[in-house]
């Protein structure tokens, strides 16, 4: 199967397919205030300061690194890495464009990296301070989004589908449309969560409608937007950083989700499961890059190639992946990943599954009518 996957993982990147609690937050900053981490002094004299090792400004998405990791890193190196937390690529963009300097290692995914790099706001990785290198599955080496990891390292990779309660299901909810048919939304009304976050709703909305997830078209666009207008009465919340909480609580029943979230919570209640429903689901690979302002200090960047060094090491690669249950894309952890996750096709798709995926991808100057129109989504 890996083999299978593989190839058609190739083969998507090939023809550019791209058509909380946060815990470490309290455990590793300690002395410093988190908040601090998106203002223009982040990053900059404490980062010097006091400790040997220094301090690391990570922007991440919740959820989404084992914590423990935070101890050892520090453990090993000295570094404090602390923990700030974006909802969305575009949040984590327009706290960047806000003038946000502090932060030294992000983690957008896909789209963002090419809209980012389109922008000048991400250095150039230079891998021969990488000695992890070699890890990553050549497969994710070359992506569409970011030539020969010309500026970042893949982090994870994972799907964006449907997380739902076996309490109420014979059979999976293996369509999108229990949530964007009005006539079978109303039976979980105000107990459907979304993701608060404009490219996967309408990437979502467009693949019911047997549209492009990337899609420039206004009238497409227009459509999919009165499609999610029309179940919006029986939308719970629109949210991602604590949906699968409220899954965990009863308060919702069906989520639009991400993966490993989903297992996550799966851990805690048997009943949540995660389904990529027919019709196809958004793909997408989050990395982490190295931000300009970062770049331009030595010791801030000494301190970056630690950390990614570290992200990308076998051990803690497998480590993290069995604790976020999303796949990676470092080869050489395999060995440390829990069989159960390397074999969970929710995980690690089958080629049948992967022909159902697409990447988001860039969408130009139709990000403004996507904005226009989510908001008219928030706010109707
Ligand atoms: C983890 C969120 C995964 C990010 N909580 C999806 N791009």
């Amino acid at each position: 199967m890996k083999k299978i996957l593989i190839s058609t993982l190739i083969i998507l990147f090939v023809i550019g397919v791209a058509a909380c609690g946060t815990s470490a937050e309290t455990e590793v900053s300690g002395e410093v205030d988190t908040a601090e981490a998106g203002g223009e002094e982040a990053g900059g004299e404490e980062a010097g300061g006091e400790e040997a090792g220094g301090t690391l400004y990570f922007y991440t998405w919740s959820e989404y690194i084992d914590p423990d990791i935070y101890g050892q890193f520090e453990e090993e190196t000295g570094i404090t890495v602390v923990e700030d937390i974006f909802g969305s690529n575009e949040d984590l963009l327009a706290k960047l464009q806000g003038g946000a300097t502090g932060y030294d290692v992000i983690v957008p995914s896909d789209y963002m990296v090419d809209i980012m790099i389109e922008l000048d706001m991400l250095a150039e990785l230079d891998q021969s301070r990488l000695e992890t290198i070699g890890n990553l599955d050549p497969t994710f080496t070359n992506p569409p989004f970011d030539p020969n990891m010309g500026h970042c390292l893949p982090y994870f990779w994972g799907t964006t589908g449907i997380g739902f309660n076996w309490e109420d299901w014979d059979e999976a909810p293996g369509s999108w449309s229990y949530i964007f048919d009005p006539d079978l939304a109303k039976d979980f009304s105000g107990q459907i969560s979304l993701l608060d976050d404009v490219r996967e709703v309408f990437g979502a909305a467009l693949i019911y409608l047997g549209y492009s997830a990337g899609t420039t078209d206004e009238a497409e666009l227009a459509e999919a937007r009165d499609l999610v207008l029309g179940i919006k009465e029986h939308i719970y919340s629109f949210e991602s950083d604590t949906y699968e909480d409220l899954m965990l609580t009863g308060e919702t029943r069906l989520s639009q989700g991400w993966s490993g979230d989903i297992f996550v919570a799966q851990g805690e209640d048997e009943n949540i499961d995660y389904i990529i429903p027919s019709e196809g689901a958004v793909m997408w690979v989050d990395n982490l890059c190295i931000t300009v302002d970062a770049a331009a200090d030595p010791e801030r960047l000494d301190r970056i190639y630690k950390w990614l060094d570290y992200l990308n090491r076998p051990d803690i690669a497998a480590q993290n992946t069995n604790w976020v249950w999303y796949a990676s894309p470092n080869a050489a952890a395999e060995d440390g990943i829990d069989p159960e996750i390397l074999s969970y096709p929710a995980i690690y798709p089958d080629e049948e599954t992967f022909a159902r995926l697409q990447y988001l991808g860039t969408v130009g100057d139709a990000t403004e009518i996507y904005s226009r129109m989510w908001t008219e989504i928030k706010t109707e």
